[in-house]
């Protein structure tokens, strides 16, 4: 009989696949926090699963060596509550970009927070539509020029955490990819947590926007004790500057849990039923 692994490394949770992220990208190191909260957690890379959207960082479940999906442009949070919800026993992962989470998966968004299935959803927020050459998404800046709007969108840029605070999400919180153990530590707290956790990870595309080089020296730890207070965790977002790193709020709420049951049909059963 094998012997059941009890101690893991961030490196049993790599593939062998090499990511194609260009050099100096922050998913590199959003990679190595998640490899690092997963060692932390000790889960058999069988009983996780990490499902992704499109773009640069919906790539991530073909480098980690866990079970994955890579799904539609916007569509992971839906594949990735029916799974949860079918798969209970799976540790569910839910991974992508700000275009596929904010914009075209926007609503999806709002109702996975609502809905409050026990998964882990990360962002990987670089403020910019990285895989299809550097259109602005919903967290770029009004003022920031680019080919497709060289004056700015003059758009007011998107909430994250505020959003997932209205919608009902039961833990926020917000990390710094340059900073792989607090991002280890954030993704270990939020994957326990039993619900819906959102983690935004400031993640720097410095091919579109060099300037977030300059995160590194922007990011701060927030002062504050992570609050199960609503009124409290929306007042101190008024005042944020978009750069405070940590868990803002958690929230005990009934996880959604159905019974569905087994299924029993064949492929072919499902394959018949679906006919037209
Ligand atoms: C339905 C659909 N619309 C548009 C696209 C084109 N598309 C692919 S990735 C992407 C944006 C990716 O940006 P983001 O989610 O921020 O991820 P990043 O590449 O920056 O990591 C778009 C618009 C698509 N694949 N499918």
């Amino acid at each position: 009989m094998d012997d059941i692994k009890t101690e893991y490394l961030p490196n049993d949770y790599k593939s062998e696949v090499r990511p194609v992220w260009c050099p100096g990208c922050g998913d590199f190191s959003t990679l190595l926090g998640l490899t690092k909260a997963l060692a932390m957690l000790g889960r058999d890379p069988k009983d996780i699963a990490v499902v992704s959207g499109i773009g640069c960082s919906s790539r991530i479940p073909a480098y980690t060596n866990c079970y994955g999906f890579h799904g539609l442009h916007g569509r992971a949070l839906p594949i990735a509550a029916g799974l949860k919800v079918a798969r209970p026993d799976l540790t569910v992962i839910v991974a992508g970009g700000d275009g596929d989470g904010y914009s075209i998966g926007g609503n999806h968004f709002l109702h996975a927070c609502r809905r409050n299935v026990d998964m882990t959803y990360i962002v990987m927020d670089n403020q910019v539509y990285g895989m299809t050459k550097g259109q602005p998404s919903p967290t770029t800046d009004p003022e920031w020029g680019s080919k497709l709007a060289p004056e700015g969108t003059g758009v007011r840029t998107f909430s994250p955490l505020g959003v997932a605070l209205a919608a009902g999400a039961t833990f926020i919180g917000r990390s710094f990819s340059g900073d792989s153990n607090h991002t280890a530590k954030v993704l270990h707290d939020a994957i326990l947590h039993p619900g819906f956790a959102f983690v935004e990870i400031l993640s720097p595309c410095i091919i579109y926007r060099p300037e977030q080089r300059e995160w590194k020296n922007m990011v701060h730890a927030s002062e504050g004790h992570r609050t199960e207070d609503r009124a409290e965790a929306a007042e101190r977002l008024i005042s944020d500057d978009g750069f405070t790193t940590g868990v803002l709020f958690i929230y005990d709420f009934p996880s959604y849990s159905p019974d569905v049951g087994t299924a029993t049909a064949s492929m072919s059963d499902i394959e018949q039923e679906f006919a037209v």
